[in-house]
């Protein structure tokens, strides 16, 4: 972890864990935003800098601390920015680096942090050193991507893509293959290159030294893959292949260089989305000597695919949901520090999700936010989420941009033998990427006050009653809740550091917990059915209600009768 970042004077209680050594972003409930779908300034339906800083007050208002921004470097834009062509430019869409550094100021001016977004595990294909590199294998950069020589009737391994279908290609003008675990214009970098890597440093600290506050680094535990580029298996790999670079051969080598040449000298946050990563190894990602603060893993985020992967749906159980996200509560309370998220760009919305998003909406939408922001560990909310925005619709294949989306689909139509794009809509529906990338929904007047233009994506057609100019007015809107729950998490650090217990593990539609530590003791009670419902007191205690989502809960902690999707927090004595 990024030690000196560490604030070490925190207050006494009975634990001595490492976790309850005090640091900024332990603290911190972070918002992530998406540049495409957020505010567009300039009319031509795509998302700015410039729409950003407009909103500032906006974040400050809502209470978030931190500013997770998704890429906004030169990019072709094949994957919205994670295929990045320069890395020290922005896009011009997007602004400029002016427009970028009054970003930067603006935040810091209301006392939040911006995190950027690190996707060093390939560029785009545009980006220069991929472009020297395919042109000349004996040149300075021939060595910066993964090329093997073959025959181009025969790939070098059964890797396969994530986006679908196999992760190489064959480049004719340098006659080999390359690795691409995206899309074909995102080359995977070669991280076993000292060059590359010392490139890759310096472009982090040139960011740095303009004074970020950290980084979420992308898919970065897939950097290390093995010499030999073996065959992977295709019947216990998630994705074919992924048992070898999935936490690769030198991956804590590399992460361990990276943060001491970069941001241990800074006092940041970092955070690591990982494909797939279990309690144990994230322990040493973000352990005393791990390399990293915390990192994202999608355990809670699998429990609903369906017998044939992540484009079926399948059904997920609340007992699932305790247990998984419990153990990443309990495994990480002595070493390490757990990261919270029910969504981000890559994923549907969570009320659509986990609950329902019509009948009990305002119900459902501020259940997950209590859950979210009173479980351990820094809680990340993205943009719509503190307003209930729920999945979208496709009407077909066509209206849908998500090139993971559609490479995946068309290939899980043809291997299933699904002909009709009806037969497989409901799939896409629930599980696209899109639904989390249509516009934020600002106001009821046209495209939800996104842009004055066309915007790139059509807007949720419930805009013009869920929108936050609605909500701000309503005292008992969702967006209400969310503010007072990040207020709550301030005041109380006990909903930060202290323990976590799951009261009541095998109960499939209430999720009880406690959060204690030193004198404090609360318990969070959740109804996740649509129904009412009555349990015993979960606990041996009498409590005092500190908050609800119905605003009639009774004070005294007894006998629950819980009605659909009630959330409550109590102090216990
Ligand atoms: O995501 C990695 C990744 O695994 C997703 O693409 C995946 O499709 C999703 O999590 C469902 O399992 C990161 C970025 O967040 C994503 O937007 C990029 O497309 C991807 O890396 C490539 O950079």
């Amino acid at each position: 972890m990024a030690t000196n970042s560490t604030d070490t004077t925190g207050e006494d209680t009975e634990v001595t864990t490492e976790s309850f050594d005090r640091a900024w972003w332990k603290e911190a409930v972070v918002y992530q935003i998406y540049p495409w779908s957020f505010n567009d300034s300039d009319g031509d339906g795509v998302g700015d800098i410039q729409g950003i800083i407009e909103k500032l007050d906006y974040l400050d208002d809502l209470g978030v601390d931190v500013v997770w921004l998704n890429p906004v470097y030169e990019s072709p834009q094949i994957d919205n920015g994670y295929d990045i062509a320069d890395y020290q430019a922005i896009h011009e869409e997007f602004g400029t680096i002016e427009d970028w550094e009054a970003l930067l100021e603006g935040l810091h001016a209301r006392d939040m942090k911006l995190i950027m977004d690190l996707v060093v595990n390939h560029t785009s294909s545009a980006h220069e050193w991929f472009v020297e590199s395919r042109a000349n294998p004996d040149g300075e950069y021939g060595d910066y991507y993964i090329w093997v020589d073959g025959d181009p009737d025969e790939y070098p391994n059964n890797w396969e893509s994530f986006f679908g279908g196999p992760a190489w290609t064959y480049d004719e003008q340098r006659e080999a293959w390359y690795l691409h675990l995206f899309h074909s214009e995102q080359p995977d970098l070669n991280w076993e290159n000292p060059d590359l890597r010392e490139d890759v440093y310096e472009m982090m600290n040139w960011w740095l030294e303009k004074g970020i506050d950290g980084f979420r680094l992308d898919v970065i535990n897939l950097i290390s893959k093995p010499d030999d580029l073996p065959d992977g298996d295709p019947d216990s790999d998630l994705w074919t292949g992924g048992g070898h670079y999935i936490n690769g051969p030198n991956i804590f080598k590399h992460l361990g260089e990276m943060h001491d040449r970069t941001f241990s000298n800074y006092d940041t946050m970092t955070v690591g989305e990982m494909a797939t990563v279990d309690v144990a190894e994230a322990r040493d990602y973000t352990g005393v000597n791990g390399p990293l603060d915390m990192v994202f893993n999608f355990d809670h985020l699998r429990l609903d695919f369906g017998p044939e992967g992540r484009w079926d749906v399948g059904e997920w159980s609340l007992v699932e949901l305790k247990e998984t996200l419990g153990e990443w509560q309990t495994g990480l309370l002595s070493e390490g520090w757990p990261s919270v998220f029910f969504e981000n760009h890559d994923q549907p919305r969570s009320v659509s999700r986990f609950c329902e998003d019509d009948r009990y909406h305002r119900e459902a939408a501020t259940l997950l936010a209590t859950v979210l922001l009173t479980l351990r560990g820094t809680p990340y909310i993205y943009q719509g989420e503190e307003l209930g925005m729920t999945n979208t619709s496709f009407e077909s294949l066509s209206e849908v941009r998500d090139v993971d989306t559609i490479q995946n689909v068309r290939e899980e139509m043809d291997r299933r033998g699904i002909e009709t794009y009806e037969e497989f809509r409901d799939v896409v529906e629930y599980r696209s990427r899109d639904n989390a990338r249509t516009p934020m929904q600002w106001d009821a007047s046209e495209h939800a006050g996104f842009t004055d233009g066309e915007p790139w994506m059509p807007t949720n057609d419930n805009y013009e009653q869920l929108n936050v100019e609605e909500e701000r007015t309503d005292p008992d809107s969702v967006w209400h809740y969310y503010r007072e729950l990040i207020d709550l998490r301030h005041e109380r650090n006990v909903l930060v550091y202290g323990d976590y217990k799951d009261q009541l593990p095998d109960d499939e539609a209430v999720w009880a917990y406690t959060r204690w530590s030193g004198e404090e003791n609360l318990l969070v009670v959740c109804n996740f059915a649509a129904e009412p419902i009555q349990r015993p007191n979960p606990v041996d205690a009498t409590g005092t209600l500190i908050t609800s989502n119905y605003d009639d809960a009774p004070v005294d902690l007894g006998p629950l009768e819980l009605r659909p999707y009630e959330a409550r927090v109590y102090d216990l004595q």
